[in-house]
């Protein structure tokens, strides 16, 4: 099932690609060490200069880069150019702490247009295609992201960014939109909408939809298939890295493929820093091998994953990353078991008869965690009938008890009162961190 690609290195043999790999990755230590003080001196206290990295093994000796060290030199500390050649700024918050600042040059700005161009046409995006961006446009990468891919493509960008559902959905019919992108929890808020204003997917041109910056279950994927009448594609990526389009699904689905081109993964061990080898779980780290005005060495992204060499039918050879389970920082510690929230989604979807809505609020009660887990019905439950509801409740609590291991409080809501996300999805409210 050989498929058109964006970029002929999409395809090129393993050890071409690694060739090129090696010589980027020399370049931008080089580059890293003359250019950003941070970086001189993490290598210089660690004892490795720039000419002791020849090999791809050698990546290893390079010391970490974490979310603090951009903290730490807000707003511009960890750029490796002067301002003049800078041409683009975008703004990540996260959910704690002090926002960071990245940078692009015209040169960067090239390479993530031809790296969401990769991602649009894996969707079946060509030139002449009508891309609805409805990812927020501004600081978050994920508007001009895609933005930038599909001008590259030689598509149509339309730059609806994100809210006001009712109009997108005028645009989306009147526009003729082939393509959809959005995170998968405003995809799913759109095709609710849909069925609300009784319009038929069929109505649509929409083929695809590339979703991300979130995760999202394999069960959210059929959901909004199904609403849209659509294939949903994944894709993978962070500010502090590119944006959107480090890595994105071809129509195997079988993992993201990383343009690795330009970003070298690693999965490490959390706890030790040591690397894992291919198919194991754990932390990703990217290098950037390309970048001008912002590269990262070895950067903690704190997202959990596993990296597979296996050959995909669709002929890339890049390699495919798992969807990320979620992040370290979301993972949720409750009475000492360690669970994802995307591991409660899974369950949520398994139990039939509820939305796609959750809420996971986590307390503290004397000195024991508790969790509940508001979680919408499907608007064809029988709300009124109370013993439906009480056996639907113990349902899906013996449910996540039996997957997950631990006890919850399940409260069942009406249709419609867990507020929807035009962006990325608040799931959780962890009341312990009050207490901290
Ligand atoms: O979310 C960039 C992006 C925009 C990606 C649009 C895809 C589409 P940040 O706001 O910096 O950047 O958030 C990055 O979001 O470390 C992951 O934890 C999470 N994330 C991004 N894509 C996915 C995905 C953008 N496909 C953080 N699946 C990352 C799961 C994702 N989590």
């Amino acid at each position: 099932m050989k498929q058109n690609v964006w970029n002929p290195i999409e395809t090129a043999p393993v050890a071409e690609l690694q060739a090129l790999q090696t010589a980027r990755l020399i370049h931008t230590v080089h580059h890293v060490y003359e250019n950003v003080p941070c970086y001189r001196a993490r290598m210089d206290a660690a004892g490795v200069g720039p000419g002791d990295i020849r090999t791809l093994e050698d990546l290893s000796r390079l010391p970490f880069t974490y979310k603090q060290d951009l903290r730490d030199t807000y707003p511009y500390g960890m750029f490796a150019v002067p301002m003049e050649e800078v041409v683009e700024l975008h703004a990540s918050s996260g959910t704690t702490g002090k926002q960071i600042v990245v940078g692009y040059t015209r040169g960067d700005l090239e390479v993530w247009g031809d790296t969401t161009a990769r991602a649009l046409v894996a969707a079946g995006g060509t030139p002449g295609s009508k891309i609805h961006v409805s990812y927020g446009y501004g600081l978050f990468t994920g508007g001009l992201g895609l933005d930038h891919g599909a001008k590259t493509l030689g598509a149509v960008a339309i730059p609806v960014s994100a809210g006001n559902t009712q109009r997108q959905i005028q645009i989306l019919r009147d526009f003729g939109s082939d393509i959809l992108c959005c995170t998968p929890s405003y995809a799913t808020y759109i095709g609710e909408t849909l069925a609300e204003m009784g319009v038929d997917p069929s109505e649509l041109k929409l083929s695809a939809g590339i979703f991300g910056a979130e995760p999202w279950t394999e069960d959210a994927r059929h959901k909004i298939e199904g609403l849209l009448g659509i294939k949903a594609y994944d894709i993978y990526g962070l500010t502090e890295i590119i944006g959107p389009g480090v890595a994105y699904e071809c129509s195997c689905q079988q993992g993201m493929h990383i343009c690795e081109d330009h970003f070298i993964p690693e999965i490490i061990d959390p706890d030790t820093g040591e690397t894992l080898p291919l198919g194991q779980a754990g932390e990703l780290v990217f290098t950037c091998i390309t970048k001008e005005a912002f590269p990262l060495i070895r950067y903690r992204t704190r997202d959990i994953a596993t990296l597979s060499r296996e050959a995909c039918p669709c002929g890339r050879t890049l390699i495919k990353m798992s969807k990320p389970r979620g992040r370290t920082d979301d993972m949720l510690i409750i009475r000492g078991v360690n669970v994802f929230p995307s591991q409660i989604e899974s369950v949520l979807f398994q139990t039939g008869q509820t939305s796609p809505h959750y809420l996971l609020v986590v307390d503290r009660v004397g000195n024991v965690d508790t969790l509940e887990i508001l979680v919408e019905m499907s608007p064809d439950f029988e709300f009124d009938a109370v013993r439906l509801v009480e056996q639907k409740q113990r349902e899906i609590a013996e449910s996540v008890q039996s997957t997950l291991g631990i006890s919850a409080k399940i409260s069942l809501v009406s249709p419609k009162t867990i507020q929807r996300s035009e962006g990325k999805a608040t799931r959780v409210i962890d009341k312990r961190r009050l207490y901290e």
